[in-house]
């Protein structure tokens, strides 16, 4: 069987353990693979590795660190079908959506931020005639970049690009759950001549090898990207260590649509922003607001292009959604659907597990499902669910509205749907969210901030932001 190896100091070797981990292909329900089972001893060798390369990494001209990252950006380019079908076994999602998202995304992120850097600039402040003061940006040492299963290789890379590229060097952990694309980067890194320890890729459980990465002294920084509780725990570690953190967590997102939207503008996107790769995408809107007006129109649109959606084989180029990320994971998310019946939910469609006849199935496939009829406070409209299951309800004002999108505790993203321009602008203002989009959704441009309020994160990725938080900012002041 395939395995899966650790990448420390520019080599590819097994986890000191000599332990490996089953890793499942989702859509067959079978183990395809084996991931090292890594533990402290591993992540300790790792951070020395880093540590060693960043002495000369950190003064490596940025043309240089830019050249090596394009080269890295073109490998994954060349590479792109293996690494898709790769994306796709390990993950569940349709090979499609890998193919024209994921893996062309890890692609830009190494290229945004290979030309970021050399375009970055830093502040200079001057006191009249008495001083000037500049700011100097320096890379800081070893980052720890902990990243999660539903965008494996994009957001890994989202982390991994801007700490190199800045000049540090890395200690990465790939989610357990999806660890493929990550190994196949690194093999992609040896072949662009990334220089010996930069980057150092450890695979294994959260609990030991990321636990590892946090409490570690010497890894002062740590962009970390997953569940909401997990964050709570890596800051209860990172905090008291005056760690620099990056956390981008959970959301409950709300899709807010008026009655003056361009309809099916709003009902085609909606069908994308709730169920795309299987609604495991921190940003899906999955509390669907409808203006009373168009509501019934709405819904009973909605429902009829959602029955349509084909669940199948993910390496079947016309499936639209394709297997849940694990066996826990389905079961997880069709407990909610019980407890969203418990709480006097009706399901419109969906709410049960999909079974796909031929070599899927074995595998763990959820019809995509609707549910209306529950209060905007339940814990079925509070909860991250992660899935492919969505609520549907009307609303009346704007502040009611406003009033229900903002009642969780979490903050990340927001879908607006008008064509009233002072509304949406409004609207933008109020939502207590990170990122609003209106009459769009998931439309990125590499430079705006990235990330949420509440308790969907801490601080900001995409951008300058990432640079500003992979590098140490020192002040100079010099008199006249
Ligand atoms: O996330 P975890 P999971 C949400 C979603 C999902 C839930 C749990 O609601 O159902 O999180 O998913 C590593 N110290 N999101 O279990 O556990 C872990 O190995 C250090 C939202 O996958 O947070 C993995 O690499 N690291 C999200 C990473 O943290 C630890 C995307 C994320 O895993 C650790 C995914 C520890 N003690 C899930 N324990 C989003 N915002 O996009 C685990 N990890």
């Amino acid at each position: 069987m395939k395995k899966i190896l650790n990448y420390i100091n520019g080599e590819l070797i097994e986890p000191k353990s000599g332990q490996y981990l089953d890793n499942y292909n989702p859509a067959i329900g079978k183990v395809y693979s084996l991931i090292p089972d890594s533990d402290a001893s591993d992540v300790q060798q790792a951070q020395e590795a880093a540590q060693a390369a960043f002495p000369a990494w950190s003064v490596t001209p940025k043309d240089e660190r830019s050249r090596i990252l394009m080269k890295l950006a073109d490998l994954i380019d060349a590479n792109l079908d293996e690494l898709a079908k790769a994306e796709s076994v390990d993950n569940g999602k349709p090979v499609s959506l890998a193919k024209s998202v994921d893996i062309p995304r890890a692609a830009s992120n190494f290229r945004f931020y290979a030309t970021a850097v050399v375009q970055y600039s830093t502040h200079a402040h001057e006191m009249e005639d008495t001083a000037i003061n500049y700011t100097l940006r320096q890379p800081i040492g070893v980052a720890g970049c902990i990243s999660p299963w539903n965008l494996p290789l994009y957001l890994f890379s989202w982390k991994i690009a801007p700490a190199i590229a800045s000049g540090n060097c890395v200690v990465a952990k790939p989610s357990e759950v999806t660890p493929m694309t990550a190994y196949l980067l690194s093999k992609l890194c040896i072949e662009a001549g990334l220089p010996k320890g930069v980057l150092n890729i450890v695979h294994g459980l959260g609990p030991k090898v990321g636990q590892a990465i946090t409490e570690h002294p010497d890894i002062p920084m740590i962009s970390f990207t997953g569940g909401t509780v997990t964050g709570k725990h890596i800051a209860s570690i990172a905090a008291p260590m005056f760690k620099k953190l990056s956390l981008e967590l959970g959301g409950k997102n709300p899709n807010i649509i008026f009655a003056d939207c361009d309809f099916e503008k709003a009902l085609s996107t909606t069908v994308h922003s709730s169920f795309a790769n299987q609604g495991q995408i921190c940003l899906c809107g999955s509390r669907i607001f409808v203006e009373r007006p168009i509501y019934e129109k709405f819904k009973t649109a909605f429902v009829e292009k959602v029955k349509r959606m084909k669940v199948g084989n993910p390496a079947d180029d016309t499936t639209k959604m394709g297997a849940v990320v694990s066996k826990s994971h389905m079961e997880k998310v069709l407990s909610y659907v019980e407890l969203a019946k418990e709480e006097g939910g009706a399901v419109l469609t969906g709410g049960n597990q999909a079974h796909i006849e031929g070599e899927c199935a074995d595998g763990w496939f959820i019809e995509p499902t609707i549910i209306e009829g529950l209060s905007f406070d339940c814990r079925t409209n509070q909860e991250e669910i992660f899935g492919p299951v969505v609520t549907i309800m009307p609303f009346d004002t704007e502040e009611e509205v406003l009033m229900m999108a903002n009642s969780t505790k979490y903050g990340l993203a927001s879908t607006v749907w008008t064509e009233n321009l002072k509304k949406a602008h409004r609207m933008a203002r109020n939502l207590d969210v990170g990122i609003v989009w209106v009459n769009c959704w998931l439309l990125r441009d590499l430079r705006t901030p990235f990330g949420g309020a509440k308790q969907s994160g801490v601080g900001r990725e995409g951008g300058f932001e990432a640079l500003e938080f992979f590098t140490e900012p020192k002040n100079v002041c010099i008199k006249y």
